[in-house]
């Protein structure tokens, strides 16, 4: 079968043909490749066609697909069952390894996905302090929770329904949505409603509107502010959970979350994501407290086989996030180099081993700043990768992410294309 006609009869069984909108490559046209293998840096599609990869799942592979430790650890457990709904000794070897991430985390919930992590870490938020609202930023993502699909970002930006439709305008007031780096703005709202919020929760380097960084003192009036006013603050490390570094945002910049939303690499390609921090309020949460939540398969044995494999191998080897560096490094220059060559106008925004290039004069640093950014030329830089073998998030709206697979000779053959498309 080939891609196009995959996607002819998908769309006559999924909405859209897809699981999740961002792959129907609806910002940039043309036909979605429907993936079958992957190895290391490398991903097949039906037609056998090899692409060099860019998306990871999104972020998860950060050791490349199809790791054989990764692998290996969950055929294991695959061998002796698929899933039991109870106890398993793997959750406590995670959760081990996120806490050695996450000093803060003496507590860790499972779940199965990043939203459900963010809807979860908010509603204990509320329960914790009693209070209605939470604070986001305009062009964040946390997933698909009704109060966070208010000014969204990723799928949401894209398509351009920030805030979608079916969430009740009683559930939308109660999210109020502040402009990402405006230490101003976010002070007056805090002085306005601070004793009403519950929590913020933020991108820690925002990857949902295309990167951007955080300032250092949009970072310091995050915590005072929330501290000052009683309010938790909610570091939504999804993305950048050991990828940033094995601790992440957190660990890079110093922070200090009340909670934290773990997910995509924590999971190492399979459904796993957390939420974790100090035991005073994480054990608001039943079977303890009065906050609520509960997942068939959350702490599924396969994930955290995959999950503690994964995470194992960054633990035991701090070269490895050099080496990612390194590479993130390479990328960007020779991305500049190759589009300043062709005088097209770009801004490329990297932290580690994430980055987007957003076709526009600098700088990117806010959500307004990322929509300015030329759709066409974008589209013209996705197509020209693709057909050369590059497969690329397919929206201005993404990060793309390296892994420690990636070769200097993967990167040179990416900056090739980039020179051959704008040639
Ligand atoms: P999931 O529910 O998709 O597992 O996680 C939601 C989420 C939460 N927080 C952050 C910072 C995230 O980036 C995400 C999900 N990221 C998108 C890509 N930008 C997932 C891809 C998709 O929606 O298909």
């Amino acid at each position: 079968m080939r891609n196009e006609a995959l996607f002819e009869e998908a769309k006559a069984l999924l909405p859209g043909g897809v699981s999740s909108p961002v792959r129907a490559f609806g910002a940039v046209g043309g036909t979605p490749r429907f993936l079958v293998r992957g190895e290391g840096p490398y991903v097949w599609d039906v037609e056998g066609n090899r692409y060099l990869d860019y998306v990871l799942s999104w972020g998860p592979l950060i050791l490349g697909h199809a790791h054989p430790e990764v692998v290996a650890a969950v055929k294991e457990v695959a061998e002796k069952g698929l899933s039991f709904g109870a106890p398993h000794p793997l959750e406590l070897e995670l959760a081990r390894l996120v806490r050695k991430a996450y000093p803060l985390a003496e507590r860790v919930r499972f779940v199965n996905s990043g939203t459900e992590a963010t809807m979860s870490a908010l509603r204990l938020a509320r329960g914790y302090t009693g209070r209605p609202y939470v604070v986001k930023f305009r062009g964040n993502y946390h997933g698909h929770a009704d109060g966070l699909l208010v000014e969204a970002g990723s799928g949401a930006l894209t398509f351009g329904h920030p805030s979608s439709a079916g969430v009740p305008e009683d559930c939308a007031r109660l999210t109020l949505v502040a402009e990402y780096n405006d230490v101003e703005g976010l002070t007056r709202l805090f002085g306005e409603r601070g004793e009403a919020i519950a929590a913020v929760i933020f991108e820690p380097v925002v990857g949902n509107s295309g990167v951007i960084p955080p300032s250092p003192a949009f970072l310091r009036a995050l915590r005072a502010l929330t501290r000052a006013h009683g309010a938790l603050l909610v570091v939504d490390e999804v993305m950048t959970g050991f990828r940033l570094a094995f601790g992440g945002a957190t660990e890079r910049f110093g922070l200090e979350p009340d909670l934290v939303t773990l997910g995509k690499v924590m999971g190492g390609g399979l459904p796993a994501a957390a939420y974790a921090g100090p035991a005073a309020i994480m054990e608001r949460l039943a079977p303890l407290g009065p906050v609520y939540q509960a997942g068939t398969l959350s702490g599924n044995p396969l994930a955290m086989a995959a999950g503690a494999a994964t995470l194992g191998i960054l633990a035991g080897d701090p070269g490895l996030y050099r080496r990612l560096e390194a590479l993130g490094e390479r990328l960007e220059t020779g991305l500049a180099e190759a589009l300043s060559a062709a005088g097209v106008p770009h801004t490329i925004n990297r932290v580690g081993s994430m980055l987007t290039v957003f076709f526009a004069e600098g700088p990117v640093a806010s959500y307004v700043d990322a929509e300015r950014s030329d759709p066409e030329l974008f589209r013209r830089f996705f197509h020209g990768l693709l057909a050369r073998g590059v497969y690329w998030p397919a929206s201005r709206f993404e990060a793309a992410f390296l892994s420690v697979a990636h070769t200097e000779d993967d990167l040179e053959r990416t900056v090739a294309a980039v020179r051959a498309t704008f040639g």
